[in-house]
């Protein structure tokens, strides 16, 4: 494959326009490093955005590999698919990864944990079918979510403090090394969508999750994260997103 150029003066970033998702992932990373990007389809339609420019700019006939599912990246003539590959690229140009391969690696493996995480969170609403209607999937939806709140929320969860108890005793704050890394933005994000979407069961886990919980604090108040969070470019949470709130998906309140 010949070398693609990949000079540019801003990111491109092709996402849904009307939804966190996946590309929230990217949108973080981007955000906390100032990165100059454009979030291509919520332009308005007369500059090239929408959902239809969206789809016509993944099915062009011009990229040397197609992407199969947004998010994609371009970067000057390289056009990236798949979150964790994106952020594999992004990571050391945005000096979001540690310096040295172990670190990289680490970090990386982190993110597809929380690739899988949030996969397995979308698949509570949409167990069957994405392009099912979720009325028409309830019943398998209640047993998926039932195993997801009491089972895998607190497997997942307990795992990353695991991992941050561990770096403690060696580096610092984050998952990996003494500095922050996309793996922190994207641990964060996962639990703002899950107090979202599972207010009681993030709240049945939290007690044995001090250094999770310090973690998504610390990371809502870096300065150009928090000026992120209060823009209009933060989407809302909402009912087409991957982390939906149900509240018959959710635990029963404790009393
Ligand atoms: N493993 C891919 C999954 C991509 C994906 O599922 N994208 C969703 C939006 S978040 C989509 O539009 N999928 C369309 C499809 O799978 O047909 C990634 O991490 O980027």
């Amino acid at each position: 494959m010949a070398p693609a150029s990949t000079r540019t003066d801003r990111y491109e970033l092709h996402y849904w326009p009307g939804i966190q998702g996946r590309g929230e992932f990217i949108r973080l990373a981007l955000e906390e490093a100032g990165a100059p990007y454009v979030d291509v389809a919520r332009l308005p339609e007369r500059e090239g955005g929408g959902e239809h420019a969206l789809l016509a700019f993944m099915e062009q006939d011009t990229h040397t590999l197609p992407p199969f599912a947004p998010p994609v990246l371009r970067a000057g003539e390289l056009v990236i698919a798949q979150t964790a590959n994106i952020l594999l690229y992004l990571g050391p140009r945005l000096k979001l990864v540690p310096d040295d391969e172990a670190g990289r690696l680490a970090v990386h493996q982190l993110q597809l944990t929380l690739a899988d995480f949030a996969a397995e969170g979308h698949d509570t609403h949409h167990p069957i079918a994405s392009s099912l209607y979720y009325e028409d999937q309830q019943a398998e939806a209640r047993r998926r979510a039932a195993s997801f709140v009491a089972e895998r929320i607190p497997k997942f969860l307990r795992y990353f403090e695991r991992v941050l108890v561990k770096n403690a005793h060696g580096a610092g704050r984050w998952l990996v090394g003494a500095e922050l890394s996309y793996a922190d933005l994207s641990l964060a994000q996962v639990l703002w969508w899950l107090g979202h979407a599972f207010p009681n069961a993030l709240a049945r886990a939290t007690p044995e999750l001090p250094r999770c919980c310090e973690l998504r604090d610390r990371v809502a108040e870096r300065p150009r994260i928090a000026a992120y969070l209060a823009s209009e470019r933060r989407l809302p949470f909402n009912q087409h997103d991957l982390f939906r709130n149900y509240p018959e998906l959710d635990l029963e309140p404790e009393r």
